[in-house]
């Protein structure tokens, strides 16, 4: 007679593990179905991930010239009702509704602490009357910091995501989420300009391309990549500034390769010679804030921040295969001086 064997850790670790694999290739397939395009935000702790969601997700919640408005779509989830499925509702419900309530109550994000990464599915509505679908995926910083215990520093990406990005067969937005300053939530919700932070950030991110690259296999070559400097307020000193209004190309470039000199060459050097267009860098301000509390900005200041998520939408909405969403954010073409100022600079 089969002995009952008891049911070890390392066996549930596995059954997690494979069924968080399964999860993701379910996903996969349903947001194919679907026509949604996922958006997936990888970065170290206190990068910025979740402040940069939440104001993407408020910003067509607050903002009249969004022309648009937005929608928890709970359909992605809605057929079976197994407890793996219901968790990942949960979850992102937890984060579109209160945590975007909380938001909006002048409250910066707490760390996320969730066991799995999930999706944030969502519908935008258009005032047009047209409905484009995306996925936000969010998770924790720690999933994205160098493994010291290893002698190659870079851990797995967790099974949710492997099975998704085995499975999903059309483009994806990846956003690399590069925090002009490190911090962490022990010093009060402040961020403090430490090196040794920003040196486990910026290797935390080259295990993330790594990471993408080989699991994605030939798939991440028709992905749209974008490498984001967040916290960029805290750079520019000033929300009146030129460089917070109008973030330029080698501006943004500049602080990347200085701040993150391993992960600006590795994505620099991602093989993506057919089309050089799917590597983006880009500048980002979820907010001002101040340790653990947004400030609430006069409307003239409110404009210019709002042109951080308006451009990002833009962004993934053409990366959507939708086209332009807003014209007012699309890159003008270099005046002469420009050009020479480039040519002088090379
Ligand atoms: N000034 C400023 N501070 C920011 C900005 N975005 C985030 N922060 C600060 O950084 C802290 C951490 O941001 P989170 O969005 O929670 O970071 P995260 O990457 O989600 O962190 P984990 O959940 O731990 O992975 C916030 O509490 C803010 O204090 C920004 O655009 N400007
Ligand atoms: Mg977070």
């Amino acid at each position: 007679m089969l002995e009952d064997k008891p049911y070890s850790s390392v066996d549930r670790a596995e059954t997690n593990i494979n069924e968080q694999i399964e999860l993701g290739n379910e996903l996969a397939v349903k947001f194919k179905e679907q026509g949604v395009h996922p958006i997936l935000l990888f970065g170290s702790q206190m990068s910025g991930k979740t402040s940069l969601l939440l104001s993407l997700l408020n910003y067509p919640r607050l903002d009249q010239q969004a022309e648009a408005s937005i929608e928890y779509d709970d359909t992605i989830y809605d057929q079976e009702q197994n407890v793996k499925l219901r968790a990942a509702l949960e979850a992102g419900q937890a984060l579109f509704y209160r945590a975007a309530q909380q938001w909006i109550g002048n409250a910066a994000p707490k760390a996320t602490l969730d066991e799995h990464p999930f999706f944030v599915p969502v519908v935008l509505q258009k005032s047009s009357g047209e409905q484009v679908k995306f996925a936000f995926l969010e998770g924790r910083g720690e999933w994205y910091t160098p493994d010291e215990t290893n002698i190659r520093p870079y851990r797995k990406f967790k099974g949710l995501i492997q099975g998704f990005l085995q499975t999903f067969s059309n483009p994806i937005t990846v956003l690399y989420v590069a925090p002009y300053v490190a911090g962490s939530y022990g010093d009060a919700g402040h961020t403090s300009g430490n090196a040794e932070l920003m040196q486990k950030s910026d290797l935390g991110l080259v295990g993330a391309l790594e990471e993408y690259v080989s699991t994605r296999r030939g798939y991440f070559r028709e992905d749209y990549h974008i490498l984001t400097m967040t916290k960029w307020d805290i750079k520019c000193g000033s929300v009146t500034s030129d460089p917070f209004l109008d973030p330029r190309d080698n501006e943004v470039s500049d602080e990347l390769s200085s701040k993150f000199p391993l992960a600006w060459n590795k994505f620099n050097a991602m093989p993506m010679s057919n089309q050089p267009g799917n590597l983006k860098i880009n500048a980002y301000c979820a907010g001002v804030m101040d340790g653990a509390r947004l400030n609430q900005l006069p409307s003239d200041d409110k404009y210019s921040l709002n042109r951080y998520p308006r451009k990002l939408w833009d962004r993934i909405h053409s990366n959507a295969g939708h086209g332009v969403l807003y014209k007012d954010v699309q890159k003008k073409p270099k005046s002469l001086i420009d050009k020479l100022l480039d040519a002088l600079r090379s």
